[in-house]
């Protein structure tokens, strides 16, 4: 446990009146990155400038970070790490934990429903949102979505129980909720008022078209490489605090969060703290999710396949390098609207970032999900590029690579775990089809991924079909080689 008493002199920690917070803004998804990213904002905003907001966390599904968190009076540890250099500083900005399933999803509807609320806030990954990947609409099969429609009073998805939050409010004449989502999607505020109107909707029109006049959706943008915690960085963390602390989180020193200024009912200072306070967020989103993701994606699926563990270890092979630099300039940076950015410079600075040997970002972690993340990350790009004959064979072969990895087997014949919302419709698809061009026909079949269009694209799906036939036949190392020489 985290204890005080412990803690080595070159620890930061908080210098602020912790009685001083009130709860003012709720956290659904009390994971790695939040304890990273925003929180770390919100509590030196409380150290810099006095700050008086706090967080109430919630988690709804695992619930032994919750309880860690309360045992230590709600601070943990944060350190960035870079080469061989460690910085940590204790966060104190969280005055109070819920979990879904012990304390009751009444709770954390009653959290959303206190007066001094002023922002529900989420990073739940792509999945919590309930969405059609490829549409951005409310997936109205999906099963919590399906359970909350019978149920709305006993919600269990993350539009349900924002919805259930926005209507106790409302019968209790508070003031409304500004809704901020922080996971990585293209304009993360209109999917999530897609998914809370579409749900609304359902119980009520004039429901849907009151939280459409009163509640606001800030989009965001948010950066910071913060891997899964192992057991070697809890020991790492354990030695430098002199004391364990099970809700401590590594991460990179990079941090940039750019904000939709949209908020109903006020909002923390976070400008003050290094946030950007914008008014169109989507530029900023694009060009993150195209160049980082874009290429964090492609590492994570070709590395995986050739046996790298992590993406620094990527870098270290010169033509995955050189790959990941060549799809973002080559092929991600023409797709953007972004204006007065060195894109160069970005995409080097990114470069520089996978080589940091002190984060140990495995490439299986941002294998997942991979159904939620390839629209936004590789196929509006590809979609760019067929409409306007820009060459795309970095992202085909990132999409061959996918293809490869969902398979369910690597190169060495071992299986593969897929963790994916989609796994059974995945594995189904890969079940009933020979290795080859029917596999790719039905994978690319999924709608929900790869929409009506591309499927119907013989350019594309030739494209994918020769980098799929390389990995097979040559391997991962080799094919990316060749497509670096091809372009
Ligand atoms: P994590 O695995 O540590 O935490 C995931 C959180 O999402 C947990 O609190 C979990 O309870 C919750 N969750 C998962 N599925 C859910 C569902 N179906 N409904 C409701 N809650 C659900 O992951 P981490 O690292 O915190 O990342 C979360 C998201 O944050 C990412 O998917 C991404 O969108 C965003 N993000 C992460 C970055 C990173 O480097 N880790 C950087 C930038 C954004
Ligand atoms: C990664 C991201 O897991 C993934 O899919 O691409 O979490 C990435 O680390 C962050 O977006 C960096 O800000």
């Amino acid at each position: 446990m985290l204890s005080f008493d412990h803690l080595s002199a070159d620890v930061v920690r908080p210098d602020y009146d912790r009685q001083k917070l009130k709860t003012r803004m709720v956290h659904i998804g009390f994971g790695a990155f939040h304890r990273a990213h925003q929180a770390v904002c919100s509590d030196r905003l409380a150290s810099e400038r006095g700050s008086d907001w706090g967080y109430c966390e919630v988690n709804l599904n695992s619930g032994e970070l919750i309880q860690a968190l309360k045992q230590q009076d709600y601070c943990y540890t944060v350190a960035e790490m870079s080469g061989d250099q460690m910085a940590l500083r204790v966060i104190g900005v969280v005055k109070d934990a819920l979990h879904g399933k012990s304390d009751g999803i009444d709770a954390v509807i009653e959290a959303l429903a206190q007066p001094d609320v002023a922002i529900v806030s989420m990073t739940v990954t792509e999945k919590g949102y309930c969405y059609e990947p490829s549409s951005g609409k409310l997936d109205l099969a999906h099963p919590s979505i399906v359970h909350d429609l019978a149920h709305p009073d006993a919600p269990t998805s993350l539009p349900g129980i924002i919805l259930a939050g926005i209507v106790r409010r409302r019968e209790r004449n508070l003031p409304p909720l500004s809704v901020m989502s922080c996971d990585n999607m293209p304009e993360n505020g209109h999917v999530t008022r897609n998914v809370v109107l579409g749900l609304a909707e359902k119980q009520s029109h004039e429901l849907a078209e009151w939280i459409a006049q009163h509640v606001t959706f800030p989009s965001t943008m948010v950066d910071r490489i913060v891997p899964a915690m192992t057991d070697e960085t809890h020991a790492a963390m354990r030695d430098k605090l002199g004391c364990d602390d099970p809700v401590s989180v590594v991460c990179e020193p990079f941090l940039q969060w750019v904000i939709e200024d949209n908020f109903v009912s006020g909002r923390p200072e976070w400008e003050k703290a290094g946030a950007e306070l914008v008014s169109d967020v989507l530029p900023f989103e694009e060009m993150k999710l195209r160049m980082l993701n874009g290429s964090h994606s492609f590492l994570a699926y070709l590395g995986n396949l050739a046996g790298y563990q992590h993406i620094s270890d990527c870098m270290a092979d010169p033509y995955y390098r050189q790959a990941a630099l060549s799809l973002m300039l080559d092929e991600q940076a023409p797709t953007l609207s972004t204006q007065g950015v060195d894109l160069p410079a970005y995409a080097n600075s990114l470069i520089a970032r996978y080589e940091n040997l002190a984060i140990k970002h495995r490439t299986a972690q941002i294998a997942n999900d991979g159904s939620q993340k390839l629209p936004q990350r590789w196929l509006d790009s590809i979609r760019w590029h067929l409409k306007h004959g820009g060459s795309y064979d970095l992202l085909a072969l990132g999409v061959a690579g996918w293809m490869r990895y969902v398979g369910g087997v690597d190169e060495q014949g071992q299986p593969i775990e897929i963790r994916d919302p989609m796994r059974d419709r995945l594995a189904q698809r890969v079940a009933e089809t020979a290795d080859g061009e029917a596999r790719i026909a039905g994978l690319l079949s999924l709608k929900a991924v790869f929409g009506e269009d591309l499927a119907a694209e013989p350019a594309f799906v030739a494209k994918v079909n020769h980098f799929y036939q390389l990995l097979r036949e040559k391997g991962a190392k080799e094919t990316v080689k060749i497509a670096l020489t091809q372009a």
